[in-house]
């Protein structure tokens, strides 16, 4: 086989049996289920798509991208990313984790990380702009890759052509009921027309240092958008003008008005709340959308958030300087009452451990969210930490707004986090009440 990339293999053995690693190209592939040809043949073309990603695109990719596969008879299928640098594909054993549609699924996920690594403050993004963006650009990804490298994938490029290229957004967009996360796709496809290809890493960036409000982003965010090609004004406002409705989410406040107290009217004798068993099995980072946990308060009563308990660390350089990331406290439907914005140096560097972040005491609702939003890079960010023992039941990537996610409380089944987050909060009540005790 006639290979651009050469492949390394390591053997790695983690305990578990047949848990393996092997590096292609920018691409380690730590896997489990799969055989080491098949191990190789993602790599392979995850590193393909990246390098797409770089020339074709423009973007700045991660060095290095780890893809944790895990196939067997009690996986479902999913396929997600830390939108970071890493890639978590778990797969059933009914079914060959070689096709087309993992194929795509690289090229997507991988999409993702191009788009946040230009803009990463996305509350404002719709899911059809979030999810179409990546779905136009794989289909794009997947052609390219048939052209350039032939020889590199396991099935015939004709095949791919025609199930996963570009070729798919028109057959999508002829459907009698158009999905809008494929119609944005093919307005993607359009505005490709008007700026080019590598117009997209300019747009998110200008987009990311415009600081747009998340809760009336459409004004500027067309602002952006004229000014950056100012050649391009007339067609890009009419296309703005055909998109705008389906791209931009308003982020309404919560009904829960953010009420503070001052802390010495408070007992001072918090109460802790968590799922996680103390134990750290695996640790992650993401950009864009975060950690979050459901809790539910003790009883009924005032109860004032007081701290977050985060297990983590700070990594990267401790000289580079690594962007704040923020607190939400959310009401259950995921709709923001409070948040707070706290530098990456909270953490300590390197070792992961428990850190305690306060905060103003605000009040929570009987149910509610609290989700971080970390804006990690390929070299600097902040690791937390999964306790993978845990029943699925509380934990969710996050993103406000209305819940863009299955509730992993209502239908625990379909939880994508495989565990608990190493969240904890204290939950402190006025010195007068007494909700814990019979009211
Ligand atoms: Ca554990
Ligand atoms: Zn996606």
């Amino acid at each position: 086989m006639k290979s651009t990339l050469s492949a390394v293999m390591v053997l790695v053995f983690t305990g578990s049996v047949g848990a393996a690693t092997v590096t292609v190209g920018s691409t380690e592939v730590q896997y489990e289920g799969i055989s080491a040809n098949e191990a190789e043949a993602l790599g392979r073309i995850a590193s393909a798509a990246c390098k797409i990603y770089v020339e074709g695109f423009g973007f700045d990719m991660p060095k290095r991208i780890v893809f944790h596969v895990k196939r067997g008879p009690d996986q479902k299928l999913f396929f997600y990313t830390d939108c970071v640098d890493g890639l978590y594909l778990s797969h059933p054993e009914s079914a060959g984790v070689i096709g087309s549609g993992t194929f795509w699924g690289i090229c997507h996920e991988i999409g993702h990380i191009a788009f946040y690594s230009a803009l990463y403050d996305m509350e404002w993004i719709s899911v059809a702009l979030g999810e179409g963006w990546p779905c136009y650009s794989a289909c794009l990804v997947v052609d390219t890759i048939c052209d350039a490298e032939p020889d590199n994938l396991w099935i015939r490029p004709s095949e791919y052509r025609k199930r996963q290229g570009i070729a798919r957004i028109r057959d999508k967009l002829a459907a009698a009921d158009v999905d809008p996360i494929w119609r944005s796709a093919g307005m993607w496809q359009q505005l490709e027309a008007i700026i080019g290809r590598k117009g997209f890493a300019k747009l998110f960036a200008a987009w990311q240092a415009a600081n747009i409000d998340q809760t009336a982003p459409k004004a500027k965010v067309r602002e952006v958008l004229l000014a950056l090609f100012p050649d391009k004004k007339k067609a890009l406002a009419e296309w703005w003008g055909s998109v705008s409705g389906l791209f931009v989410e308003n982020i309404a406040p919560s009904s829960f008005k953010a009420a503070g107290i001052a802390a010495d009217r408070l007992t001072g004798q918090p109460v802790s709340l968590f799922y996680d068993d103390g134990t750290c099995e695996e640790k992650q980072h993401s950009t864009a959308a975060g950690p979050a946990v459901r809790f539910k308060v003790p009883s009924t009563g005032e109860w004032y958030l007081r701290s977050v308990n985060v297990y983590g660390a700070r990594y990267g350089s401790p000289d580079a300087p690594a962007r704040s990331f923020v607190i939400n406290l959310c009401d259950r439907d995921m709709n923001p009452i409070a948040a707070w914005e706290r530098p990456a140096d909270d953490f300590p560097i390197d070792k992961m451990k428990w850190t305690k972040l306060e905060v103003p005491p605000t009040r929570v609702p009987g149910d509610f969210w609290v989700y971080l939003r970390f804006r990690s890079t390929p070299s600097c960010g902040v690791n937390f930490g999964l306790d993978k023992d845990a029943k699925d039941r509380s934990a969710c990537m996050g993103l406000l707004g209305p819940i863009r996610h299955s509730d992993p409380i209502e239908n625990p089944t379909d939880a994508i986090v495989k565990g608990e987050w190493m969240i904890r909060v204290e939950l402190d009540y006025p010195k007068e009440t007494d909700p814990t005790g019979s009211q």
